[in-house]
């Protein structure tokens, strides 16, 4: 069975054309995931294939760069419209990380308004490889009636409903054809040295070899053929089905892209999990590809037996599966998902198939405060499945926070979580990660004395806090003499003063300060670790307070990525969110793209991912780590302060 996969922009027709290539000969019903993954199954001219049909939105990317793990080929589906080609921009990235071989389809022909090599022009902006256009439209009154193939020269009638009638080549286009053909001969020469001499020489270059030549470009990835029709009026899909079949790898260069060369043999995966999700009483199904023959019900596969092989469609047995079969995996609980398997093991995917860390991020509570455990669980659960989604837990709080791809991929989790594992819970904006430190130092006296019925406790310190450089941390010392403080009460006082970091005046951990113990007294009885350390807490606490304390926001530095387009507004937008650009330059490693880096204060990243979002039509993201903190003066600081002093009595009520 040979497999690709069906990707582009929302609404460019893609599920129209999986529908229409389905009709065929469909195998099945189409099985459709939990996040809108079409796995659809027909034959064409007697053999088995299966399209992948993901859906446009840019939320599930992640799922779609699994999808290729399982795929010969990809198939980009777009419009015909310039002025939308950036949209295409992810989908070229994607399919070119993993080396895929890809071709365009240009649908919606019949409603084309702009020239296509106009359209083409504009998608060669975001791809890497030649798109080398394999057609042209024969145009009646503006209207798109038909197509002229560039290799073999002959003109078809598209006919509602029907297969297209052969005709002859209009007049009217005959001028045009032999420019695109030229042009179409021009690329492909660049791989071959047979044609280029063939060109030079000015010979007319047979039909059957110009097949081959284009079948090696498309089998070695080093052009994307395009193609036109309208999957709406079942238009240029025979064309496009033919050209799959004859120009595309079968599953062996699969397994050899998976194997990361050639010449895998033995060495190859045996199978591949690209799609998992977990239902209420039937445990997890896992959608799964057999590489090679034989893989079956009961084979040793990553170290376990296959437990039940079902089609996706149609829930019957599909064991043994044949050589590129897809099929649900069940009861095979070791499985996980993107994996390559082999007999005893199962290894990574490669980097491509893997997404970005999600850049959405939400701190999730549940409803109920017992069910703290049992979301966490959950999440556990669904994060195994979900290439899209990360899950953390926050330092100081321990709350569950979640990194997602958008708002849609937000409400799926969140519904997830009630209908199968019966866990409600809300969503809340991520706590701050703000630091304070002091700005001059102090000096306190502190004497820790309680009568408690029979034994009594004392101790008595004195000790400086002053500000240490930024970024050094915390630090302790002491210039005790004679014994004032005996040395093994020493350290409790250190820990004492390590406690009273944990909330400094103004409610954030305290950083960057040194202690210095200098002098202090003790009583022979009542001295003991546990009074010096509450001394030693407490003076600290009242130092802090005396040492004008600061607030510090973390800064991050951040990886931006998107289309060179929209750099311009990008540089605009982060300076109105108080952050520096560092400098942007064309991305080495997606045509079309620019890598801006920029340092933002942490309190603004989620409206960064917001005012990105829109910038960008949801194109761009970034990733960010923290840099460093910096001190933050004035009425900014004083509305985090107030802020997040309201976010804690919140809590604090809540409990
Ligand atoms: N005129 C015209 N309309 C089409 C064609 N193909 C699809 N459409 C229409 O475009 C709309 C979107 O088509 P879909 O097939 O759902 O698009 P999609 O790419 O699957 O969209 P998402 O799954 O949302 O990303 C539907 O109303 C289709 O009828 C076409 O060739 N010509
Ligand atoms: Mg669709």
């Amino acid at each position: 069975m040979r497999c690709f996969t069906v990707l582009g922009p929302a609404g460019a027709g893609k599920t129209t054309l999986v529908n229409r290539l389905a009709g065929f000969q469909a195998v099945g019903e189409r099985f459709e995931t939990r996040d809108g993954l079409g796995i659809v199954s027909f034959a064409f001219m007697d053999e088995p294939w299966c399209a992948i049909d993901c859906p446009g939105d840019i939320e599930t990317l992640p799922q779609a760069r699994a999808a290729l793990l399982a795929s010969d080929a990809a198939v980009i589906v777009v419009s015909p419209d310039p002025e939308t080609a950036v949209l295409t921009a992810p989908f070229f990235r994607a399919v070119e990380a993993s080396g895929t071989p890809c071709l365009v389809f240009v649908n919606r022909i019949d409603d084309a308004r702009a020239r296509l090599r106009d359209v083409v022009a504009r998608l060669q902006d975001y791809c890497g490889h030649p798109i080398v256009l394999r057609q042209i439209p024969i145009r009646d009154d503006e209207q798109v009636v038909g197509a002229v193939d560039l290799v073999s020269e002959r003109a078809w009638r598209y006919q509602e409903g029907g297969p297209s009638a052969l005709v002859e080549v209009p007049k009217s286009v005959v001028a045009r054809e032999h420019e695109a053909r030229a042009e179409l001969l021009e690329n492909l020469s660049e791989f071959d040295d047979w044609l280029l001499e063939e060109i030079v020489e000015d010979r007319e270059p047979a039909t059957g070899a110009l097949y081959a030549v284009c079948c090696r470009a498309l089998t070695e990835n080093r052009a994307n053929p395009a193609l036109i029709g309208s999957a709406l009026h079942g238009a240029g899909v025979v064309r496009l089905m033919k050209l799959l079949r004859h120009e595309a790898p079968a599953v062996d260069g699969l397994r050899q892209r998976l194997a990361g060369g050639s010449g895998v043999g033995e060495a190859g995966p045996m199978a591949v999990t690209f799609h998992a999700q977990y239902r209420k009483h039937l445990g997890k199904e896992k959608i799964l590809r057999a590489l090679v023959e034989g893989v079956s019900v009961g084979s040793s596969l990553a170290g376990g037996n296959l437990g039940a092989l079902v089609e996706a469609g149609t829930g019957k047995p599909a064991s043994p599966l044949p050589t590129g079969g897809i099929a649900l995996a069940l009861k095979s609980d070791h499985l996980a998902v993107s994996r390559l398997l082999f007999a005893d093991r199962s290894d990574d995917p490669p980097a491509w198939a893997r997404s970005p860390k999600p850049m959405f991020v939400r701190r999730l509570a549940p409803e109920n405060d017992r069910d703290q455990a049992k979301l966490s669980l959950a999440l556990a659960r669904i994060a195994e499945d979900d290439p899209g989604l990360t899950v953390s837990q926050e330092g100081a709080t321990g709350a569950l926070v979640v990194h997602l791809q958008g708002p849609m991929h937000l409400r799926r989790v969140l519904g997830m979580l009630a209908e199968e594992f019966g866990v409600k819970a809300s969503d809340h904006a991520p706590d701050g990660v703000w630091r304070e430190t002091i700005s001059r130092p102090a000096g306190i006296h502190h004497r820790h004395r309680k009568q408690t019925g029979g034994a009594g406790q004392f101790a008595d310190v004195k000790l400086t806090v002053r500000p240490n450089p930024r970024g050094s941390g915390f630090s302790f010392d002491e210039t005790v003499k004679g014994g004032a403080v005996p040395r093994n009460y020493i350290p409790s006082v250190e820990a004492g003063a390590r406690d009273a970091l944990v909330s400094g005046p103004l409610g954030f951990s305290v950083v960057d300060i040194g202690v210095t113990l200098t002098d202090g007294q003790y009583h022979a009885v009542d001295s003991s670790d546990f009074a010096f350390r509450a001394a030693g807490r407490a003076a600290v606490v009242e130092a802090l307070a005396e040492g004008a304390p600061m607030l510090l926001q973390p800064i991050h530095e951040a990886a931006i990525h998107a289309p060179s387009l929209y750099t311009g507004a990008l540089v605009a937008m982060i300076s109105s969110l108080k952050g520096r650009v560092l400098g942007f330059e064309p991305n080495p490693d997606a045509r079309g793209w620019d890598l801006l880096r920029a340092r933002v204060p942490a309190g603004a990243l989620e409206e960064l991912g917001q005012a990105l979002r829109s910038a960008t039509q949801g194109i761009g993201w970034f990733e960010s780590t923290f840099d460093h903190y910096e001190e933050v003066y004035g009425r900014d600081a004083d509305r985090i302060v107030a802020m997040h002093s309201g976010v804690r009595g919140d809590r604090q009520a809540a409990r």
